[in-house]
């Protein structure tokens, strides 16, 4: 044991051994200043373990690494098929240690060790292993002209910066990791401040899978220094950022200056309208996922529901029912939990804050509207399933993302209200349409402003669907063959076949 990895035995009895340094050329090393970020349970409140944070020479190092290894004949000239074969190694090490990685995610995120396991490990082992598939497939066009030839060829754009957050840690990674290596490029990743985990330990595994030196290098770090350090170095050709709208504008301004390539996946305030014909049993439980999984950290929760006026009523009444029978609040670690603790402080108390607003502006709490101090040993960051009626449009609770387990309800009269209400918005990730009525599901799907619509259903995601947002909810799309788009560039070859002066 090192001071740059400490033995830990998480609350559920699992021990395992953090990493703690900063991942660069496949080595855990310290911090140029000797910063450190101390990740907190939100359960408890207590502290967890403190790992390395870089600040702008450490980023430096990182990005010279990863620098060095795009160039590295050893990466650079592997075979497409060899790239897969690696990632296929490593999706098969992260499924080997899933348990260790729930249990960190759970610890450090505060989602329910349950859903850690069955829903963030079995995407992240998902997308990787989707990846590998791509690595040998990804090729040009061949154009015939007159006399001439002229060819594609698909290439790494180079260095990637990616930028995650910390509502899912280790499958936020995956989604940027797997495209980005499946292209060819080389990597920096800079985990959430508020979730540093995981992503130490998947170094251990990226070096053991046989990646070569710097190909993918994990930093932890603040926004402010790591994060814009890493978006404004020269040597980075691509950033890629999952967060809020606001950093999202902010690194758009920093990369603007040596013109990166970006991809931004941002916030949203996603609709979920419900017509009369729908099946009112199958809309109630879906809206409730929709909302309230993952303590409705969700960038694409569907936190805004319109429900038809004819059913309105008896709509409210069952799903008031259904967030009180399944959103069982309680730590991560109980199997009965289906909600956890927010993941921080912060958001703990802008939840709180925003119920505050809610009840302040006239709107009715139908359930929930208070934090729940009498989990465990009385501390954390609990927040109770709250749902607003009598909500209306120009109220903040309606317009701004909440980021947490606080759901709007309103009820409409015909389909142009319903799309034009549901598209009032600055934001377009997703949307979900309840009815029975198929050329009315089609349309609604086609009128709607966002970037994923779900036709009875909400939340649906697999690694080979595209995943972004119109509007103020990003550019660019993850996920599917757009995510090899968005990791590769195209270069243009003319061959002169006779066409002599
Ligand atoms: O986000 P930030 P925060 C939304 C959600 C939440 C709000 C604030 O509404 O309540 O954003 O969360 C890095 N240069 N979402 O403050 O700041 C930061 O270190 C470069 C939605 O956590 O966007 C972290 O790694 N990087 C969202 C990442 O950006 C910077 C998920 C996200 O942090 C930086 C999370 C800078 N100047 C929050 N400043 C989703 N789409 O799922 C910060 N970062």
């Amino acid at each position: 044991m090192s001071d740059l990895s400490v033995n830990l035995t998480a609350p559920n009895g699992r021990t395992y051994t953090q990493p703690l340094g900063l991942f660069i050329n496949n080595e855990f090393v310290k911090s140029s200043s000797g910063q450190t970020i101390t990740s907190i349970d939100p359960a408890t409140e207590k502290e967890i373990a403190s790992v390395q944070a870089a600040n702008a020479h450490d980023v430096d190092k990182a990005v010279q690494a990863a620098y060095a290894a795009l160039k590295n004949p050893s990466w650079k000239k592997m075979a497409s098929s060899d790239r897969g074969i690696l990632m296929n190694r490593l999706a098969d090490l992260i499924e080997a240690n899933k348990e260790i990685f729930a249990t960190i995610d759970a610890w450090d995120n505060g989602k329910s060790y349950s859903e850690a396991l069955n829903t963030d490990l079995v995407e992240a082992v998902g997308t990787i292993r989707y990846y590998a598939g791509w690595c040998d497939k990804i090729f040009g066009q061949t154009i015939p002209l007159p006399n001439k030839l002229a060819y594609t060829l698909r290439q790494p754009i180079g260095v990637v910066g990616q930028i995650i957050p910390w509502n899912y840690p280790l499958s936020m990674a995956s989604w940027k990791l797997g495209p980005a290596l499946a292209c060819g490029n080389t990597v920096v990743l800079k985990a959430a401040e508020q979730t540093p985990l995981s992503i130490l330990v998947l170094g251990t595994l990226i070096k053991e899978a046989g990646f070569p030196p710097g190909v993918v290098n994990f930093i932890n770090g603040y926004g402010k220094d790591a994060g814009a350090a890493l978006v404004q170095h020269p040597l980075v050709d691509k950033v890629a950022f999952t967060g809020s709208t606001a950093t999202a504008a902010n690194i758009m301004k920093m990369a603007a200056a040596t013109l990166k390539n970006i991809t931004l996946e941002t916030g949203g305030k996603s609709p979920l309208l419900v017509f009369d014909d729908a099946d009112l049993e199958q809309a109630v439980k879906w809206s409730h996922l929709g909302i309230m999984s993952n303590q409705g950290q969700i960038c694409t929760a569907t936190s805004r529901i319109m429900v038809h006026k004819n059913i309105y009523n008896k709509f409210i009444e069952r799903f008031v029912q259904e967030v009180k029978n399944t959103s069982k609040v309680g730590l991560q670690w109980d199997e009965s939990t289906y909600q956890g603790p927010q993941v921080t402080k912060q958001q703990y108390d802008r939840v709180l804050s925003y119920i505050e607003s809610g009840r302040a502006s006239g709107a009715t709490v139908a359930t929930g509207g208070h934090a729940i101090t009498n989990i465990g040993d009385g501390k954390g960051y609990f927040v109770a399933p709250t749902v607003f009626t009598n909500v209306k449009d120009d109220m903040s609770i309606w317009r701004e993302e909440i980021f947490g387990p606080v759901v709007v309800v309103s009820e409409f009269g015909d389909e142009e209200e319903a799309i034009q209400r549901a598209n009032n918005t600055t934001y377009g990730l997703g949307a979900a349409v309840f009815t029975t009525d198929l050329e009315k599901a089609h349309r609604v799907a086609s009128e709607i402003e966002a970037g994923m619509v779900w036709i009875n259903s909400s939340q649906d995601c697999d690694p080979r669907v595209p995943f972004g947002g119109v509007k103020q909810s990003g550019i660019g799309r993850e996920l599917g063959e757009a995510g090899l788009e968005a990791y590769s560039q195209i270069k243009a070859v003319h061959l002169n076949m006779g066409n002599r002066l």
